[in-house]
């Protein structure tokens, strides 16, 4: 949809890499200046862009799941109006970014099509089950916190669709942390089987979320050249580091350990924290994390459910198309 208001790729430069073009497209970078989408771009910035903004909305839509499953079973009738807000939040974050990536000439089909195939990525994070009640906060708590934290310098990204997007995303995400953060605090002032359940929930979730802001900065494949083009403010490292240092003393006060015993503030006051499980992440990118096949099981289930959705919308579509056709030709 939102491609049909870009310039037609008939002569323009998509792909015809400039010298002189590059070199001004980076001094707009260099000068804090918004690229929208009908400015000329490098097509390595179109194509990382399309695959980071794509995978994002990917990860939206397939994070609804983990929490979806809590729905029914949620404790109360506040909690359940909640969660299924945050729920449909983030269908609407996956919505917004997709659209955002669409602007950069690739239709929404096609970028489904690359979630729904398993070529395209999405969060590693999704991929781990929702066992106790204590997950859903624990989910707002750290997932939805280590979203905010990654993603309060995108809404300074480059790209204008994507760091306008952002800014309402973060503002969601924000009341999704603290309503993960609420919930863990009840749970942990409760008895000692609720706050067992928190800890045993926070002993699960810790190092998958340490993974969510990706490899480390070493073997982080596209850093440079995002850095470079101010579509990453920070890199993988950084972000993880401020987010530990965050987390510890939200921690103490909920009366939770953290799953790291060679965990230790240094002279700087940042929490040094163990080696990270490497291998673990490769093998849920890899397709083989406890559940990588049943969130896609899922996604195409939804797609092919809904196909009689599309086909009546690009019915009326057409419709409506051939009625003002008709009228104009009055
Ligand atoms: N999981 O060179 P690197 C949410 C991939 S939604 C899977 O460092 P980059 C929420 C990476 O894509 C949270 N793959 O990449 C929703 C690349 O592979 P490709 C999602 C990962 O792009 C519902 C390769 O590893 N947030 O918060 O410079 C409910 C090398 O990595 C992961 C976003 O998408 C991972 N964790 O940096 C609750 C934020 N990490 O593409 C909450 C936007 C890395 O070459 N994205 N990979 O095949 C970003 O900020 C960046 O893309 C990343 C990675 C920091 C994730």
């Amino acid at each position: 949809m939102y491609t049909q208001a870009l310039n037609s790729s008939d002569g323009d430069d998509r792909g015809i890499e400039d010298a002189g073009r590059a070199a001004q497209f980076q001094a707009r970078i260099d000068a804090d200046d918004r690229i929208e989408p009908n400015d000329w771009m490098p097509a390595a910035y179109r194509k990382t862009l399309t695959r980071q903004i794509s995978q994002h909305a990917h990860s939206e839509i397939v994070g609804m799941l983990p929490e979806g499953n809590w729905i029914t079973r949620a404790p109360s009738l506040r909690r359940k109006a909640a969660l299924l807000a945050k729920v449909q939040d983030e269908c609407g974050h996956g919505l917004y970014l997709y659209a955002a990536a669409e602007t950069l000439g690739t239709s929404r089909e096609e970028l489904v099509d690359g979630m729904l195939s398993g070529k395209a990525k999405y969060s590693s994070i999704f991929n781990y089950p929702t066992l106790t009640w204590a997950d859903i906060g624990t989910i707002g708590w750290l997932v939805d916190g280590a979203a905010i934290m990654n993603q309060i310098p995108l809404c300074r990204c480059s790209y204008g669709p994507y760091a306008r997007a952002m800014i309402r995303v973060c503002k969601e995400e924000s009341f999704h942390q603290r309503q993960g953060f609420e919930i863990m605090v009840t749970l942990c002032r409760g008895t000692a089987e609720q706050k067992a359940m928190a800890q045993n929930a926070l002993n699960r979730w810790w190092w998958p979320v340490l993974m969510m802001f990706g490899p480390p900065d070493q073997a982080s494949q596209h850093s440079d050249t995002s850095t470079k083009w101010k579509i990453k403010r920070f890199s993988n490292d950084e972000l993880r580091q401020k987010f530990v240092d965050a987390t510890v003393p939200q921690a103490e006060f909920l009366g939770l350990t953290i799953p790291d015993p060679g965990m230790k503030q240094n002279a700087n006051g940042n929490w040094e924290y163990s080696a990270i499980d490497w291998d673990e992440f490769k093998q849920v990118l890899a397709g083989n994390g406890p559940c990588n096949r049943d969130r896609l099981a899922a996604r195409r289930k939804a797609h092919d459910e809904g196909a009689w959705v599309r086909e009546a919308a690009a019915a009326y579509a057409e419709k409506r198309k051939n009625r003002q056709l008709a009228q104009a030709a009055e």
